[in-house]
């Protein structure tokens, strides 16, 4: 086999390095490459099975046109899809006016693709109606690091786990979500037993059980179970005085804020006991390096930014942060989350974090993109699941989708169909037809994939890695910042001819300059020889940044971190009468979101054939249920039926279904049909953690279609 070059794994924000294997054009091997910082010669099942989900009978390979909804598809040229586009979408704005018109990207999207849609859509069409689905991911730990540190970004580097005695693990199942960098966590344990984990997680997961300390969180109850620690911290005198006193701001109020809790009723709140938060904190006070890791169980609540404020307070308050081994660390899900975030993607945001509402920053893009004085809107736009709301209303007719599936992930999917089916126009931008979502579109548009595109990318780590091409994307699939270019071209737009992803670096790189993610120092040359920098990196001789703050300079207005007191909330929706459980959703090791490619791979499906509800031992007895029987499911806002996985690793009261499979496994039976759509006020994510439903078992007598065989095998 020869090699056919390196790439970064397109799944998780990891960020692996791999190696592909094969036939010239034939990707046929995965590995791990061995000096890539980020896995160090690792990759797990998904990265190793990738090759199998590039030639799959399912590949979009050339545009599909159908005018009418209720039309055929028609696969149609490049000039035919693009010019009938520009039509439409030159008809909608005369019509309707820039904000009826909206981008739903992904943290998916390669750097060049989520610069040029922030340029198209912001700059040229004035709509900051540019969202991504990070919205649904990282907002509300972009919104905490953002009010408690003054800017996104993650503090601290993988490496940082090597030099950590205590890891403090937060909401999120690292041994199934990141799992190369939860294997790096596991070695350090082993290189030094007396590295305590801690994991605080609702479900003893397969993180969990390897912990030291393991924290049964009520679902919801992190800001409590933090304000304990905080409180424990304070009184076993672990407060770094001279930290907080040089490089903070708030510490009194925060003070004064923990004197007033009452532990007692915070660690009823939180659902652990007093005299397990105690261990947890005196570990915490004797701790040299105190890192910790936290993704979707602390971002996706109507509180998540408070929760990040929590965790980032903890850190302030015992000086742990900025400085090697120790610090916040926010993992990110998708393998460009962060560099979506970095080139303005989400509807706040404008390239180099900047953003729409200061008139500095409107006027450094407009003078940059040679746009006239007030092209850009001070207002920020609707975010992921406002667009959908908007598109139901009427007040949003046309939506741009690339690289992310909502008819599967977005919450409330009844609703999603309802919005979907009302656009006057609805372009979806994939790898892959049909998908849940290219069902309901008007013009597909066919994407290549990673391995099929040159690329630039940010990890978890602030990582930023160059993936070249390796083979050619089939058919007539062209690279997504391609088809955004040649659109705006079509459309008659100055600012769009580029040769090569290169020339959008080169474009964007320059205007992080001087900002916090600064990669003015990377440039486009650079990145190809060396493969990957780490921001901040403000010139070409500067060796790229590994940590931030270790000068302990914060980008706020006096330069101090800020600590952030906040109260426990209830989420949204609670359990009552009706609807007596806790639904909690999340992910499985063996796939990816929804499906599009780790359904294709054999080993993964075997591993994970179908979907299921966990339930407890105690809740399923009292219920009748047995393994594998069938339950109904339903919230205030639908029902689905699922088989049954009894387990000793949920609480009574809750239960915990995967959202992997959509529509096109079984109609209507996809787990966000049951999720509630209830924003958080300041990050705007959706609450994909709790709702309330109810559990019944199915008598199959009256349900003779319904077969659990049905359900349970092969996808497709
Ligand atoms: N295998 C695999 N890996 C992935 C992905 C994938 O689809 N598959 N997706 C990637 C993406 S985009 C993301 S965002 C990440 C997500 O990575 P994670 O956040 O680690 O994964 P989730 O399963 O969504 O949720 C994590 C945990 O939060 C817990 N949880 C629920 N409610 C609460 C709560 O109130 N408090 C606390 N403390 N915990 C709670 C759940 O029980 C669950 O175990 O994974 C990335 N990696
Ligand atoms: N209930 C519940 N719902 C959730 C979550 C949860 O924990 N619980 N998590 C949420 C989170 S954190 C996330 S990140 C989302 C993820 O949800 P989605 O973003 O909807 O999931 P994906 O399946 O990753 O969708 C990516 C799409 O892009 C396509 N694609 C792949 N490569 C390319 C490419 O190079 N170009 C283009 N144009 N397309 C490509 C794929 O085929 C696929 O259709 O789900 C959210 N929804
Ligand atoms: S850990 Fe993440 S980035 Fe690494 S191979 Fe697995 S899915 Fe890909
Ligand atoms: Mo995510």
């Amino acid at each position: 086999m020869n090699v056919l070059g390196e790439a970064i794994c397109p799944y998780c924000g990891v960020g692996c390095r791999l190696r592909v294997e094969g036939q010239p054009g034939r990707p046929e091997r995965i590995r791990g490459v061995e000096d890539a910082p980020a896995n160090l010669g690792r990759i797990c099942a998904k990265g190793a099975t990738l090759h199998e989900a590039i030639h799959t009978p399912d590949r979009l390979m050339v545009p599909l046109l159908r005018t009418r909804r209720e039309e055929e598809f028609r696969p149609v040229s490049w000039e035919l899809a693009l010019s009938y586009l520009a039509g439409r979408v030159r008809e909608i704005l005369t019509d309707f006016g820039p904000n009826a018109l909206a981008f739903y990207g992904s943290g998916q999207l390669d750097t060049e693709t989520a610069y040029l849609a922030c340029k198209l859509f912001k700059g040229f069409f004035g709509t900051n109606n540019t969202d991504s689905n990070s919205r649904l991911c990282m907002a509300a730990a972009v919104a905490g690091y953002r009010t408690s540190l003054g800017s996104d970004g993650p503090p601290c580097c993988y490496e940082d786990i090597d030099h950590a005695d205590v890891i403090f693990i937060i909401g999120s199942n690292m041994a199934e979500c990141h799992p190369v960098t939860f294997d790096r966590v596991r070695a350090a344990k082993r290189r030094h037993p007396q590295l305590t984990i801690i994991v605080a997680d609702p479900r003893c997961t397969a993180t969990a059980r390897e912990a030291d300390l393991y924290l049964p969180v009520k679902p919801g109850g992190d800001i409590a179970l933090l304000n304990a620690l905080g409180r424990m911290l304070l009184e076993l005198g672990a407060a770094d005085n001279d930290f907080i006193r040089n490089h903070t701001n708030g510490f009194a109020e925060y003070r004064q804020f923990l004197l007033e809790q009452d532990i007692p009723e915070l660690c009823r709140v939180a659902g652990i006991a007093e005299s397990v938060l105690h261990e947890v904190a005196q570990r915490l006070a004797r701790s040299s390096g105190f890192l910790s890791f936290y993704c979707m169980g602390l971002n996706q609540s109507t509180v998540g930014m408070w929760k990040n404020n929590s965790l980032i307070n903890l850190h302030l308050l015992t000086g742990q942060i900025g400085k090697v081994g120790a610090g916040p660390f926010s993992l990110t899900g998708q393998p460009n989350a962060m560099g979506g975030r970095e080139a303005g993607l989400l509807c706040h945001q404008l390239p180099g974090y900047r953003f729409v509402e200061s008139p500095e920053h409107r006027q450094e893009l407009e003078t940059f993109w040679r746009r006239p004085v007030g092209s850009i809107a001070a207002q920020p736009g609707l975010t992921a699941v406002e667009m959908f709301r908007a598109l139901e209303k009427g007040q949003l007719q046309a939506i741009w989708i690339a690289a992310t599936n909502p008819q599967v992930s977005l919450p409330d999917l009844h609703q999603v169909r309802r919005a979907l089916h009302k656009a006057q126009l609805v372009v979806v931008q994939d790898a892959y037809h049909p998908t849940e979502t290219t069902r309901w579109a008007h013009v597909v548009l066919p994407a290549a994939q990673w391995g099929e595109k040159e690329w630039t990318s940010t990890s978890s780590e602030r990582l930023v890695s160059y993936s070249p091409k390796l083979f050619d994307p089939p058919g007539l699939a062209r690279p997504d910042w391609q088809i955004l270019a040649s659109f705006a071209r079509t459309f008659g737009l100055d600012g769009f001819s580029y040769g090569s992803a290169a020339e959008v670096w080169e474009e964007f790189r320059q205007l992080t300059r001087g900002r916090p993610c600064d990669m003015f120092g990377i440039t486009a040359g650079r990145l190809r020889r060396e493969r990957h920098v780490y921001w901040p990196c403000p010139d070409e001789s500067h060796p790229g940044s590994p940590r931030r703050y270790l000068d302990r300079v914060f980008p706020t207005a006096n330069g101090r971190a800020n600590f952030l007191p906040r109260d426990h909330r209830e989420p949204r929706e609670l359990p009552d009468h009706e609807f007596p459980f806790v639904l909690t959703t999340g992910r499985l090791y063996a796939h990816w979101h929804t499906l599009t490619r780790t359904g294709k791979c054999r080993k993964l499906v075997r591993r994970e054939p179908g979907p299921f509800v966990e339930i407890s031992a105690q809740d399923a007895a009292r219920l009748g249920l047995r393994e594998g029987d069938l339950v109904l499911l339903s919230s205030r806002r639908g029902a689905i039926r699922l088989p049954a996985r009894i387990t000793s690793t949920i609480a009574p009261g809750m239960v915990f279904v995967p959202f992997h499979w959509g529509d096109l496994h079984q109609p209507e039976n996809a787990t966000n049909y049951l999720t509630i759509s209830a924003l958080g006020r300041v990050a705007k994510q959706p609450e994909l953690k709790f709702c309330a439903v109810n559990v019944e078992k199915v008598r199959l007598a009256s349900h003779s279609s319904a077969s659990p065989e049905n359900l349970v095998h092969a996808p497709r």
